[in-house]
């Protein structure tokens, strides 16, 4: 049992806290300057400053954003004025969380497959997050569905990872969000995706448990079970939240404190309606809320980039319509009418 046992529980809890989700905003340099380049935003620290505060700043983005994941260069970062991100956060009642994975590099000997890399001197880099305010950590795992893949080799070694860094965050009092994202890339069915989902969570929560990770102060980020994005026929919402609803109850145990979907390439009505869906079919053994990245920053970005000194405001709106939709979402209570209103 985790000598922070209390301390991590109070933290999980808070993360999926009725009607709360998490903001996600830890594009590592590559990505973030994919993002910028669709905006034609130039990807240089200020910018990278601006946007990223400009989203925190938000005002009221703590009634529905529980806690915001950051990339090792923003926990760091400041405002002009000199207030540290982390502390304008914590006045804003939104944890600061880091993540801590080096990313999905690919795995020898099978191709196509990835694993994600990051565990050396993870327990020095910990600490120092810890020190620098961040309450919980992410890591994410990359599964791909193709032909003969994924194999049992890149689950499993995927989730040991995982169960790794879960281990040493709780260690260092972090509350650990395991992320063992199934992409949505290819034309692969419903029931592909079911199957693909639930061997990983599996595997995830039997290295989880072996390796004494205490699920009560673990939140599962995951991603729905959902057609292929290239599939012909594609499943539609109720479908999707059926499905994804059985596969978490056929993997998650319990005592996990909470499941956030991450979007993945969803678009940001669909992943709502999503979530909504899966909530309106009733009370489940874990909270199921959202810690979407794109999903929530796709019309925010859009905006500022237009202009991003005089649309700050109407980007910071844009940011928390969503931040609302989906805080609805997350307690089954969002409708289109919400959406429009
Ligand atoms: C915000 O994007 C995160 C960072 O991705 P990279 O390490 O590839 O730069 C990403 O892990 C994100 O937290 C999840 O995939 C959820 O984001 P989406 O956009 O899928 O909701």
């Amino acid at each position: 049992m985790s000598d922070h046992y209390e301390q991590l529980v109070e933290i999980a809890q808070a993360l999926v806290a009725p009607g709360k989700g998490i903001l996600a905003i830890d594009e590592s340099s590559g990505t973030i300057k994919k993002r910028f380049d669709s905006v034609n935003v130039e990807n240089i620290e200020a910018n990278r400053l601006d946007y990223r505060s400009m989203m925190l700043t938000a005002p009221g983005l703590g009634e529905h954003i529980s806690g915001a994941i950051l990339f090792d260069e923003t926990i760091r970062q400041s405002l002009p004025d000199g207030t540290p991100l982390v502390k304008l956060m914590e006045q804003a009642g939104i944890l600061p969380g880091i993540k801590v994975d080096a990313g999905a590099k690919p795995l020898a000997g099978f191709e196509g497959e990835k694993v994600t890399e990051g565990l050396d001197g993870l327990r020095e880099r910990l600490a120092e997050y810890a020190k620098l305010g961040a309450k919980f950590a992410k890591w994410r795992a990359v599964i791909t569905i193709g032909e003969d893949i994924p194999s049992r080799a890149c689950i499993d070694a995927n989730a040991h990872a995982l169960a790794r860094y879960a281990a040493l965050c709780q260690e260092a009092g972090i509350v650990p969000i395991v992320e063992p994202e199934v992409l949505m890339d290819g034309n692969h069915d419903l029931d592909t995706s079911f199957d693909v989902t639930e061997a990983t969570l599996k595997a995830l929560f039997a290295q989880l448990y072996d390796q004494n990770v205490m699920l009560e102060g673990t939140v599962l980020k995951a991603s729905m079970v959902i057609s292929g994005s290239e599939a012909s026929d594609r499943a539609g919402v109720e479908d999707v939240a059926e499905a994804t609803v059985d596969c978490l109850l056929n993997a998650v145990p319990a005592a996990t404190a909470g499941v956030v979907f991450l979007s993945g390439g969803q678009g940001d009505v669909e992943a709502t309606a999503h979530l909504d869906a899966m909530n309106k079919m009733g009370d489940m053994p874990w909270p199921l809320s959202f810690s979407y990245g794109r999903a929530l920053q796709a019309g925010c970005l859009k905006t500022w980039a237009a202009d991003p000194k005089g649309n700050r405001e109407k980007a910071q709106k844009v940011l928390l319509h969503r931040a609302r939709m989906n805080g609805l979402a997350a307690l089954g209570e969002w409708s289109e009418e919400e959406e429009d209103a």
